[in-house]
């Protein structure tokens, strides 16, 4: 489908559903314009669309531009046919476009507004440094007739957990609109904060969120600045459970007698809201409404993930309730309270969204389920006829590097699965049917706050979110992962000309840890390191007021200078191991900068904690130029150190470790090595 020739010209992600690429160029020059026809140039989206366009484009190329806008004839001719329907941008609006460039001119054609924004992203990507004798930059040929695959792909932000301020968040959605992403879904309320101005329920932010919160201005502002780039805005607003911020200020919602308050550190909590009140439905419905005026999408997310039904089960009161209302269990209540919550949105003009755990036999096929727990639950809400979304894979606070998200596929069981299965004798969930698949809507990564704050939200989704953006919008058949990285480290570069701060806000971190200057060692020592993975780091350590300021917090999830390490190891592996010099230089490098940091790490009380980690990455450095030496190594102690290094110390991985033990463990050097 593509070969590198094509990939070194088009650095393009999420790559486009069809394209064929000629031989010649299109120069950038400061007579560079844009023509504008069709009705739906008119679309105050494409004009602000076209104006960024022009001073991303300079600010890219150093070309300097007016944003004139000429009738016709512009070195962009962008031809958009129809103008959009009133009102706010809904699920599955067009967004296909056409970009051919041929004889020294970019056409860009859509059938609706938005489809000119994706493509605008889409030109911006293929404008390159000429690499071959002329100075300055250009767009090669090529036709691209370009669409998604699925019309809902999302980053689910949670803000509750750590406040994530307005420019934070427009930041985000400008790198959202950058990789085709359309739907912002916006965790605003959870235990440890409720983050939306409510002017009918003043308290909830008065009492509930330590006075970190979006006021009305602000929310109306994301939502217009999220618009204007193609992108739904989705409130979650979770009941009845994850809800432990609201009853400080309101107490009468809670099952107990409180005393109520803010849950100051993380996992699921005992609190939820008490369901057979009349009241509860009273308050929930003024919330509704107020909410649903200021979030104009025609979804409203409920949440409905991991309730704890013990203060449920404990209440004489919300027994007798159950037992009156003949329901028999939790899961049933949850389900009465859901069907409740129903009639709210629809009241409100809303269509209802909730996780995986609000699907029950009795709950409508309106509502859209977004699974997080896998295949499995989104096939089956699928196959029963909701709509679904699916999260589980894309977890990007889970710490799992681009590959592993970007294997992930909402038609596919992931292997691993499907062996556990085999394993315990279960049957193997059958793929949707072409019918049923209608009912996939899509899926959105989800970004969960308890470790992270505004300052490293960057890193923690970039570049890995491109990858899964990818994933959403270009053809199952796009998995080569070799060229997603490829792509994925020039996308990662122009994301942060668009602003993002993934790189140089860990830099300034990690400067920070180090005291005021930056630490070109310490800077070193961390490039060989990785956050632990999955959840290790959620053992009861921390509270939201703990800074996330170690090291731990200022590497990024996926070590780029240790996954080129180990797959150099694997390519010396599988030749014929005749050239360790260059595997060599990187170890005695990595050596001699933590050997240099050691110092640092022992004198600055916010490092000390990393001095663990620098023996353990010195041992493995050591071990690792031993094999490639041909001295004799004691594997005992080789493989000792190996799982040291493996294992979390202060939560920081040595990246490099996976590496190395091929090196020990694959058979021409262990034949020749090992004691
Ligand atoms: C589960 S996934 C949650 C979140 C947590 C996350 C990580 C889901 C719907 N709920 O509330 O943040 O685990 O701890």
């Amino acid at each position: 489908m593509f070969h590198t020739a094509v990939l070194a010209l088009l650095p393009l992600m999420p790559w486009p559903a069809q394209i064929t690429v000629g031989q010649a160029v299109v120069p950038i020059t400061n007579q560079f314009s844009i023509s504008m026809q069709g009705v739906g140039a008119s679309d105050d989206r494409v004009r602000a669309a076209v104006v960024r366009t022009f001073s991303r484009l300079s600010r890219q190329t150093g070309v300097p531009m007016f944003p004139t806008v000429v009738k016709s004839g512009g070195t962009l001719e962008i031809v958009v046919e129809s103008r959009d329907h009133k009102g706010p941008q809904r699920l599955g609006d067009d967004e296909r476009y056409s970009l051919e460039v041929r004889d020294g001119r970019v056409r860009l054609s859509a059938d609706a507004p938005l489809g000119v924004l994706r493509g605008l992203e889409t030109f911006l990507q293929s404008v390159t440094q000429n690499t071959s004798g002329m100075p300055g930059f250009s767009v090669p040929e090529f036709t691209v007739h370009d669409g998604p695959r699925y019309p809902w792909r999302g980053l689910s932000l949670d803000v509750s957990r750590h406040f994530v301020p307005t420019d934070d968040v427009k930041r985000t959605l400008d790198g959202m609109a950058a990789v085709k992403l359309n739907v912002f879904h916006w965790h605003l309320s959870d235990d440890q904060g409720f983050r939306v101005e409510s002017k009918r329920f003043p308290r909830l932010q008065a009492y509930g969120s330590d006075g970190l919160f979006y006021t009305q201005a602000e929310i109306r502002d994301v939502v217009a600045y999220a618009r204007a780039r193609g992108i739904r805005v989705v409130p979650e607003f979770d009941m009845p459970g994850h809800a432990a911020s609201w009853t400080p200020g309101y107490p009468n919602l809670a099952t107990t007698s409180g005393p109520h308050e803010i849950l100051r550190g993380f996992g699921i909590t005992e609190a939820v809201l008490d369901p057979t009140k009349e009241s509860t439905y009273r308050f929930i419905d003024g919330l509704v409404g107020e909410m649903s005026k200021l979030f104009p999408d025609e979804f409203f997310h409920i949440g409905g993930d991991e309730v704890n039904p013990k203060q449920w089960n404990q209440s004489g009161k919300i027994q007798a309730f159950m037992r009156k209302h003949h329901l028999a269990n939790s899961e049933g209540l949850q389900a009465y309270f859901n069907g409740r919550l129903l009639k709210i949105l629809t009241k409100h003009g809303k269509q209802m969204e909730g996780w995986d755990e609000v699907l029950n036999p009795d709950l409508p096929k309106s509502v859209v389920i977004q699974s997080w727990r896998g295949q499995e639950s989104l096939w089956q809400a699928a196959a029963e006829g909701y709509r679904t979304l699916l999260s589980a894979g894309y977890y990007l606070d889970l710490m799992q590097p681009a590959s592993q998200h970007y294997a992930i596929d909402p038609l596919v069981l992931p292997p691993a699965r499907a062996e556990r299965l085999q394993k315990q004798n279960k049957p193997i969930p059958p793929p949707p049917t072409p019918a049923t698949e209608r009912n996939i809507l899509g899926g959105e990564a989800a970004m969960w706050e308890e470790l992270a704050t505004a300052e490293n939200l960057d890193s923690r989704l970039w570049p890995r979110l491109a990858a899964i953006a990818e994933r959403f919008w270009s053809p199952q058949s796009v998995t080569d992962v070799h060229s997603m990285y490829e792509r994925l480290a020039m996308t990662n570069g122009w994301l942060e000309w668009l602003g993002l701060t993934q790189r140089s806000n860990l830099e300034l971190m990690r400067q920070r840890l180090a005291g005021g200057e930056r630490s070109p060692a310490l800077d070193a020592f961390a490039s060989a390191l990785e956050p632990v993975k999955g959840y290790g780091r959620h053992a009861g350590r921390y509270l939201t007021s703990t800074p996330l300021n170690r090291l731990v917090d200022a590497i990024p999830p996926e070590s780029d200078a240790a996954r080129a390490f180990n797959n150099d190891v694997d390519a010396f592996v599988a030749s014929d191991r005749s050239q360790p010099a260059k595997l060599i230089e990187k170890l005695s490098f990595w050596q001699a900068q933590t050997e240099a940091v050691l110092p640092l790490l022992q004198s600055r009380s916010l490092l000390n904690d990393a001095a663990p980690a620098a023996q353990t990455l010195l041992n493995v450095c050591r071990y690792g130029q031993m094999i490639l030496r041909h001295e004799t190594v004691d594997s005992a102690a080789a493989s000792a150190a190996l799982t040291q290094a493996e294992t979390s110390e202060s939560d920081l991985l040595v990246a490099i470790a996976p590496g190395i033990r091929r090196l020990i463990e694959a058979p021409a050097v262990s034949a020749s090595n090992r004691q």
